[in-house]
């Protein structure tokens, strides 16, 4: 079994799929926690996790530009250099996918919204590591960075993404070689030993169980690179018809909100007057969110809720912000629908309706999200 060695898991995680493990954080503890316990993180794996000897742990670095290669231990990157700890929120691009595949069929894995958590990442600055090396991050022969993971499929193939060299060597960037998560080792699901974090992009770039660095003057020439993480046009319903090449690699994350709670479904008793909802939003590049709009007459009155948030510099609010609404139950209703979208520090807005951004492969779904209730 290509899987026999996984590692142990809360069952209170959300299982999409077993092999490779896919699973989403139970909706209350993302109502609930500006910070996600590490049992309760998102996973969201493509292949078996691997499992690395950390004492013979090397990183490598390579530089295109010139063949040079330089090797770290782990030790190394933990004593020798700086360390900066910063909240950031990974959201996988696929994040509410179910809802974007009820207006004609997509492909990929039908995440509800909780394919986003967040945590306090501790690691070197990826772009101190870099000029510690000597490496010149204004090379123009130097214009992405690939990271490369040590996760295999059968066939031998790495996991394998890369960002800009600007998204790494900008001041504002905040890439991170990350070694500790929430203050602990990081779990094996998500990227133990070692792994990259790049704030404000979608998940799939921040590689988990990182070997190899490269610097380099094309992308990265992974599946996941070239042929996947992309957003084709609404008029291609079929993956088959898809020409990748013509299109970009998703970097940063649109702006983003849901309800946590209550969940579709959940029965509020009249008695009580009131109720609560709860949620996250979130933006990606760094924007802040600003406000959070919630309505339960489907945006005909809104009320701003009330927001939690890490108090950040300004452009790198790299993780999200919960947010709560109070409302009186309606007289005469047995079912109400609440409904969230969130702005931020660039007056970015949600779409309504996922219509307009619809795609075969059911990337960044970003449209209003929508909770049923019934009043009783
Ligand atoms: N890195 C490796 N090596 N292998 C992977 O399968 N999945 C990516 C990214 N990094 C992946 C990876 C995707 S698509 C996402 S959304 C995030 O990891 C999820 O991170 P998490 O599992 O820690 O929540
Ligand atoms: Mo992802």
């Amino acid at each position: 079994d290509f899987y026999k060695d996984e590692p142990k898991r809360n069952p209170q995680l959300k299982v999409l799929t077993q092999k490779p493990f896919n699973a989403e954080s139970p909706k209350e503890i993302s109502a609930e926690n500006l910070v996600t316990p590490l049992e309760f993180h998102f996973i969201r794996n493509h292949m078996p996790v691997p499992h690395i000897d950390t004492k013979t742990f090397k990183l490598e670095i390579l530089n295109v530009s010139n063949g040079e290669k330089i090797e770290f231990s782990l030790d190394d990157l933990e004593n020798k250099f700086n360390s900066v700890t910063i909240p950031v929120t990974l959201q996988c691009s696929g994040n509410k996918r179910k809802f974007m595949n009820e207006l004609g069929q997509v492909q990929g894995l039908m995440w509800d919204v909780n394919a986003i958590s967040t945590a306090l990442w501790t690691g070197v600055l990826l772009k101190d590591l870099l000029i510690h090396c000597g490496i010149d991050l204004n090379d123009p022969k130097i214009k992405h960075v690939i990271f490369e993971g040590l996760d295999k499929d059968p066939a031998g193939v790495v996991y394998a993404a890369s960002v800009p060299i600007e998204k790494v060597r900008s001041d504002n960037g905040d890439v991170l070689l990350a070694y500790k998560m929430n203050g602990q080792d990081i779990p094996l699901d998500n990227g133990y030993p070692l792994r990259i974090v790049v704030p404000g992009v979608i998940g799939a770039r921040s590689v988990k169980w990182v070997g190899k660095i490269i610097l380099s003057d094309v992308e990265s020439q992974s599946f996941w690179q070239l042929n996947d993480y992309k957003v084709l046009s609404p008029s291609i319903k079929n993956l088959k018809e898809a020409d990748f090449s013509k299109l970009k690699a998703v970097q940063e994350s649109p702006i983003q909100s849901a309800i946590c709670q209550p969940v579709d479904g959940n029965i509020i008793k009249r008695e009580n007057g009131k109720f609560i909802a709860k949620g996250y939003a979130f933006s990606g590049g760094g924007n802040e969110i600003e406000s959070v709009l919630v309505s339960i007459d489907n945006g005909q009155n809104w009320k701003n809720a009330t927001l939690k948030k890490f108090d950040r510099p300004l452009y790198r609010s790299w993780a999200w912000t919960l947010w709560e609404a109070e409302f009186d139950i309606p007289e005469g209703k047995d079912q109400i629908e609440i409904v969230c979208t969130a702005s931020d520090s660039n007056q970015n807005t949600q779409p309504e309706s996922a219509k307009s951004i619809w795609n075969a492969r059911g990337l960044l779904n970003n449209s209003w999200h929508r909770v049923k209730v019934n009043i009783q």
